[in-house]
């Protein structure tokens, strides 16, 4: 198991967030703070550091104590100290912290006011209007607070779809190596490309060892409770608490399962009708007619069983695609080889890592036609946001890097704020030098939904905005989305030729699949776009293209699969 930077900070910021509450020393809390933000934001992962030997106390804010602990946790994935910590902490506490907005301090407040013993208590609270009553507390942060704790006490249990891939991959090749297996597939909510999944669904081809298959399943080394184990059936959670559970079938029954597998429920409900009305069985085990198998190898038998083409995976939501498919309508999927550029990156003149070169050459390394550098603006102040000398400063550099680079363009371009009133953070004067604008939310999230419909629908007026970065600024599990009124925000894209962003990174996936669906319908064109702050990152294009995928979305529909002329008419329309 790999513990990645962002658990580690995770578990820091919980460890200040449990001090705070205990009033501990204000140097320590700070410590833990400030390590958070330091893992959070480097390049390198703690845990390959780890197992090359470095020494982490080189890193800024690390001391011998700090590396120590980050170590226990890249060898565990946990740390004794948080647990302690947490068994001191009043329970509802600890759940109070994890909301967005509260942070410790006023956690407790409310916790000793309102004797609050659980998330639906607090949710209770924030329903009577009980918050609003206690001093510091108003009817709107009320609301927010309300609608946080439902979120987190729903969504509990679900983990994001890049988390679960880390976590599929090594235990899919562990399966893959055991004597007389042919295949290995993750079905259910993965194969669909959900942005979050419940638990994992793996289905594994054997034409002999079942048993061998489900032991090297149950003995896997992240394995922490075994709570299945049948013949051909089994489920494990792991240490990190997902569950898992595996079915082994026969290469001829593989179709039918994968297809079964695969989901949605709805879907094969709906798949399952068809076939029931032609005289037919379906099942995991295969297609029959009355005993007799007449397919199940392939996905394919099953759809052709009910004379419908493949539907990809993405699309089995029970959400119009079977009467697409019947009609000969599905939408041709866009495809991450469809993707000709990154519109969304960020550079070491704010808070990337890497050079504005090095970029440029690491988005021609992936075939890229054109990126563009989209540094944050003045108002951003904690990324160092450039204002309009700087932004010019870098668009001469890009002129002088495009003139020495072969063979992609270099886009001139920023992530500028939208301010309160719904201005722009810098002068039109400066942004008539850009290519493009990227336009996005950093401040004030909380405003009401109409507010911050205008805000936007103000700041889209300006003739030189391009697109709509992170359009509802939405943080998976982590964060609501704001208040906005998406279908006027599309009427009015549409209208003055506006783009909107499918913001591909793991964490935002914004908009999501069913924005992404709304967007196509209303005519209004997207952007899928790394927001990179790091070459690596340039590679999390195909978590956007997932959504996009789910979204209906088809190439046209997808302005960065333009060549780069016909990119240009639609960025300054
Ligand atoms: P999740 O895990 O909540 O993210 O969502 P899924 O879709 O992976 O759901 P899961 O793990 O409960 O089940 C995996 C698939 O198995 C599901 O997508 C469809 C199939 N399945 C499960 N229960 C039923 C059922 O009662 N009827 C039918 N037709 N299919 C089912
Ligand atoms: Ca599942
Ligand atoms: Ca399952």
């Amino acid at each position: 198991m790999t513990v990645h930077n962002g658990e580690i900070a995770d578990i820091f910021e919980q460890l200040a967030d449990l001090l705070e509450i205990r009033e501990d020393n204000p140097f320590r809390i700070r410590a833990y703070r400030n390590a958070a933000r330091v893992i959070r934001g480097h390049a390198r992962s703690m845990a390959e550091l780890v197992d090359a030997g470095a020494d982490l106390a080189e890193l800024p804010g690390i001391g011998a104590d700090l590396a120590g602990k980050i170590a226990t946790i890249v060898h565990t994935g946990k740390l004794p100290l948080l647990d302690q910590l947490r068994a001191k902490v009043p329970r509802p506490l600890v759940d109070m912290t994890r909301i967005e907005g509260l942070g410790p301090k006023r956690a407790k407040a409310l916790y000793r006011a309102l004797r609050i013993r659980s998330l639906e208590d607090l949710q209770r609270a924030a329903r009577s209007g009980r918050i609003r009553e206690i001093k510091g507390f108003g009817a709107r942060t009320e609301q927010l607070i309300g609608q946080r704790a439902a979120r987190i006490a729903s969504t509990e249990r679900r983990i994001k779809l890049a988390d679960a891939e880390d976590i599929a991959v090594p235990l899919v090749e562990h399966l893959r190596s055991v004597d007389g297996v042919k295949t290995v597939e993750v079905a259910g909510s993965y194969r669909r490309r959900r942005e979050t999944v419940g638990d994992l669904d793996l289905l594994v081809s054997a034409n002999r060892n079942a048993a061998g298959v489900m032991n090297a399943f149950v003995g896997y080394e992240d394995v922490a409770e075994v709570l299945a184990k049948g013949s051909t059936r089994g489920t494990v959670r792991l240490r990190n608490g997902v569950q898992v559970d595996l079915r082994v079938v026969a290469p001829a029954s593989f179709g039918a399962a994968l297809f079964y597998f695969t989901g949605s429920k709805a879907h094969n409900i709906a798949v399952r009708k068809l076939a029931i009305a032609r005289g037919l069985k379906l099942n995991e085990y295969g297609i029959f007619r009355g005993d007799r198998s007449v397919g199940g190898r392939t996905e394919q038998d099953v759809f052709d069983a009910v004379d419908l083409p493949f539907i990809p995976p993405e699309l089995r939501e029970d959400r119009g695609e079977i009467a697409a498919a019947r009609a000969k309508r599905l939408p041709a999927l866009v495809e991450i080889a469809d993707i000709r550029g990154d519109l969304h990156c960020h550079t070491k003149a704010t808070d990337g890592r890497d050079s504005l070169e090095t970029m440029a050459r690491a988005a021609a390394a992936r075939g890229y036609e054109y990126v563009s550098a989209n540094d944050h603006t003045r108002r951003v102040s904690i990324a160092h946001g450039m204002d309009r000398r700087r932004l010019l400063q870098q668009v001469r550099a890009i002129d002088k890097l495009n003139a020495r680079l072969q063979g992609i363009e270099v886009l001139k371009s920023a992530e500028v704020d939208i301010l309160d009133n719904g201005s722009l953070d810098l002068p039109d004067g400066v942004l008539k030098e850009l290519d493009f604008t990227v336009c996005a939310i950093h401040y004030g999230l909380n405003r009401s939904r109409e507010k911050q419909t205008e805000r936007i629908l103000r700041a889209m007026d300006n003739p030189y905005f391009s697109i709509l970065a992170h359009p509802t600024g939405r943080l998976i599990n982590a964060r609501e989305p704001y208040d906005i009124d998406l279908e006027r925000v599309l009427t009015a894209a549409r209208e003055r030729g506006r783009i909107l962003e499918v913001n591909a990174h793991p964490d935002r996936l914004d908009l999501d699949d069913q924005g992404c669906r709304m967007a196509r319908e209303a005519g209004v064109r997207l952007a899928i776009s790394t927001d990179a702050h790091r070459v690596a990152d340039l590679g999390l294009m195909r978590f956007g293209i997932d959504q996009a995928r789910r979204g209906w979305l088809e190439p046209d529909d997808v302005v960065n699969t333009r060549r780069l002329a016909d990119l240009r008419r639609l960025l300054r329309p």
